[in-house]
């Protein structure tokens, strides 16, 4: 059995990483222009050490950009919005026209390529001024204000844009609560109080998103998404089963509220047990009631945990510092386990627990590349790393679909280089596209093929087959 005949291949990118133009027609701050290291310490104001604010000027070559996913025959393209770019602060009663106009652009190439649109509302970009002003999403009032920004969306592009995803890796909140949740409060600082309070606000705007599309365009599909964190236990030690399902836990919260439309059995408990008690309200209650049509995830890696920190080596990855290495999984060059039957692992038990579509959001290896000469004037990167690592993960997925899994899609990230979320810099590189630009500025910004250009095109026309042969 081949891959499902509508099935919807693609790529994927995040405003901020790509875009660029951070000050230009109108667009405000957003707490990525001050986050230049990634994960690392945010500053006052922009700095000129930030990649993002100038990115790949994604802003000004979207026309170059999207007619070379065109040309790889792209079904689908995710991209975000940035809040910023209709809403500065914000705040705002009336949108920025001009930041409208922009993805009216982009949407209007997508569709007159026969690519749909998939828009991630928001993709850690919350304007700076709500950080600043609200402390992001511990306070209640952003739910209205991004209720504000998302009807805007759904009513201007009703017809034209049918796939929608409300957060970015929703349950990353616990782990970064300012990129995540634009939380001014300091990690160390912040009470469990505050970070659960924050997660039922965007738990309850997510599923008033919902409500909303849905009441504008019923035809709208709407999902969730989350980082996919696949963990294993390190031993078969009872205590590091426990772990790994208290662990899991941190990502069915976030699920089962947008899935099944109410809080988990176990919220009781882990609530009681932090000391934290959620002012829900009735209203809350009713607004959660409104469920995702898909599930949509992000996954590159897995890792292990154990409950007694002795065992095993520390992951390498600055995603999850305190999960162990898996011995049987690669690695890669930023110490991401490579773990492509965790893959399959992870769409069998979505499906399992949900029963609902799922769509695999972002996908793809991050590594080094070298430019080199392709013989014909033009330059290329020979990556059969690369290719080998997306065709293990197909292959996989193909399993899942074998399984009886319902998959709707896969978008890999970075299709064009861009700027990494977690360090910020521009070496650390998925694309199918090379970008001229290195990590201090300089470059050209010249787009080329690379090797695994061609190899998805082929993957895409043959609808998966070239991978199964
Ligand atoms: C996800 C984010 C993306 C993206 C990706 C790869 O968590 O949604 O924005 O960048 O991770 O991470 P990185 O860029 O740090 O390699």
């Amino acid at each position: 059995m081949a891959f499902p005949e509508q099935f919807l291949w693609g790529g994927a990118t995040a405003a901020n990483q790509c875009e660029g133009a951070y000050d230009e027609d109108g667009k405000g701050l957003s707490i990525q222009d001050v986050l230049p290291h990634g994960f690392g310490p945010r500053t006052d104001g922009p700095t000129a050490d930030n990649l993002k604010l100038k990115a790949i000027d994604h802003y000004h070559r979207y026309r170059e950009d999207l007619a070379l996913f065109a040309e790889m025959g792209f079904k689908v393209y995710r991209f975000s919005i940035a809040w910023t770019r209709i809403f500065p602060t914000g705040e705002e009663e009336e949108p920025n026209e001009a930041g409208l106009r922009f993805y009216d652009q982009i949407i209007d190439l997508c569709l007159a390529n026969h690519m749909e649109p998939l828009v991630t509302i928001s993709h850690y970009e919350t304007p700076l001024a709500l950080a600043e002003k609200y402390n992001g999403w511990t306070d209640r009032r952003m739910i209205d204000l991004y209720l504000r920004y998302c009807r805007v969306l759904f009513e201007r592009y009703r017809g034209k844009v049918k796939y929608w995803i409300t957060f970015n890796e929703i349950n990353s909140l616990l782990r970064q609560p300012f990129m995540s949740g634009a939380i001014m409060t300091p990690k160390g600082e912040l009470s469990a109080q505050d970070l659960y309070q924050a997660m039922h606000h965007e738990l309850v705007a997510s599923a008033r998103a919902v409500r909303l599309a849905h009441e504008i365009d019923a035809s709208y599909q709407i999902g969730c998404m989350v980082v996919g964190i696949t963990i294993y236990p390190l031993t078969p030690d009872p205590d590091d089963i426990l772990k790994v399902m208290d662990l899991d836990n941190d990502m069915y919260f976030f699920l089962d509220v947008h899935a099944r439309g109410e809080y988990p059995y176990f919220a009781k408990r882990r609530f009681e047990s932090l000391g934290v008690s959620l002012n829900i309200t009735e209203e809350d209650r009713e607004a959660l009631k409104h469920t995702v049509d898909f599930i949509a995830f992000s996954y590159y890696s897995s890792n292990c945990a154990t409950a007694d920190p002795s065992r095993g080596e520390p992951s390498r990855s600055n995603m999850t510092p305190e999960l162990r290495r898996n011995p049987y999984a690669g690695v890669t060059e930023w110490g991401w386990q490579i773990d492509p039957k965790g893959l399959r692992y992870t769409l069998n038990r979505l499906y399992a627990r949900y029963r609902l579509p799922l769509f695999v959001a972002e996908n793809g290896l991050g590594a080094h590349d070298v430019l080199i000469p392709d013989g014909n004037g033009s330059f290329t990167v020979e990556d059969d790393y690369r290719i080998a690592y997306m065709k293990e993960h197909l292959i996989q997925m193909h399993e899942a679909i074998l399984d009886g899994v319902e998959v709707m899609g896969y978008t890999a990230w970075g299709c064009i280089d861009l700027v990494s979320c977690s360090t910020a810099e521009i070496e650390k590189r998925y694309g199918f596209i090379y970008v001229d630009l290195n990590s201090d500025g300089s470059g050209t910004l010249a787009r080329y093929r690379k090797k695994n250009f061609a190899w998805y095109k082929e993957v895409i026309r043959t609808n998966g087959q070239n991978v199964l042969e």
